[in-house]
């Protein structure tokens, strides 16, 4: 059985990072080993959320598998509370990446503009700096806008995604923006150095925390099951907007995503590979 690691927070209220990850990557038939990095009350969405850095336990982590000799299929990165946890993630991925399996890193850091609570200036460089380590990142429009240095607006042209798209290929291999709008129509717009994709979806007008996070689990369940990737991208969009749907429809204010109604759609996609 396939075996990945996942390196984000527990929001233990919030339906975001690890809580969804283990779920949905479980679902494609993959074993998930994580490493918790931080453990909050809830997302950052709310207010006066608790806080625990658990920073101090990766590097026994690590040490620990090592000895063990365990190998991950890949290697996937989410929220990470701060730059001290960016450096140790960054040790961990030297450990243990190898020419057999791939990182993945979302830099979640940022969304409608604007960093989360608590982040600045240092932690996108150094966000920036794991990214160059990924061999596919997934940063929302916001975030692919600090990445680069540039000012966010809502209405890129597709012209301009793609000079970002390239832009950020010169150091990664795959890159997927998420969160474009056009029109009436959401999605993604990636490059993978030869060739650009794009998949949208009517946009449903509501956004909710942790969808990112669906999206990108989703993916890397596609990808841990050798579906390439532009129909693993089109299997997570159709998923992630499957939840919103749904979310949507139940209750339009809701501080996450419905992705557990949903998991049975999933699991036939990743099973039909298409
Ligand atoms: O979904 C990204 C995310 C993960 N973890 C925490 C968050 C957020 C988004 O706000 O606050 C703690």
């Amino acid at each position: 059985m396939k075996k990945i690691i996942t390196i984000q927070d527990i929001s233990c209220i919030g339906k975001c990072s690890l809580t969804v990850a283990l779920p949905i990557i479980s679902a494609a038939g993959i074993e998930t080993a994580i490493i918790p990095t931080t453990i909050l009350s809830t997302h950052t969405g709310f207010k006066d959320f608790t806080f625990r850095d658990l920073s101090s336990d990766i590097p026994l982590i690590e040490k620990h598998w090592l000895k063990e000799n365990f190998k991950f299929a890949a290697i996937y990165t989410g929220y990470l509370g701060n730059t001290k946890q960016i450096e140790l993630v960054e040790h961990f991925i030297n450990s243990f990446k190898n020419k057999n399996n791939f990182v993945l890193i979302d830099p979640a850091m940022a969304d409608n503009g604007k960093l989360y609570p608590g982040f600045n200036e240092e932690f996108v460089l150094k966000m920036k700096e794991l990214c160059f380590m990924g061999d596919i990142i997934v940063p929302n429009l916001t975030e692919a806008c600090l990445l680069l240095g540039i000012k966010y607006k809502k209405d890129f042209s597709i012209e301009e995604i793609k000079v970002m798209l390239n832009k950020l290929s010169e150091k990664i291999d795959k890159v997927v923006i998420t969160d474009i709008s056009i029109g009436n129509k959401i999605g993604i717009m990636s490059y993978d150095g030869k060739e650009f994709f794009s998949y949208f979806r009517t946009k449903i007008p509501a956004k909710y925390h942790g969808s990112g996070d669906v999206f990108a689990s989703s993916l890397l369940g596609c990808l841990s099951n050798n579906i390439d990737l532009n129909k693993s991208l089109k299997i997570a969009i159709d998923y992630t907007w499957e939840c919103i749907k749904e979310t949507y429809q139940e209750n339009k204010n809701a501080y996450g995503l419905n992705f557990e109604t949903k998991i049975p759609y999933y699991i036939n996609r990743v099973k039909r590979k298409k």
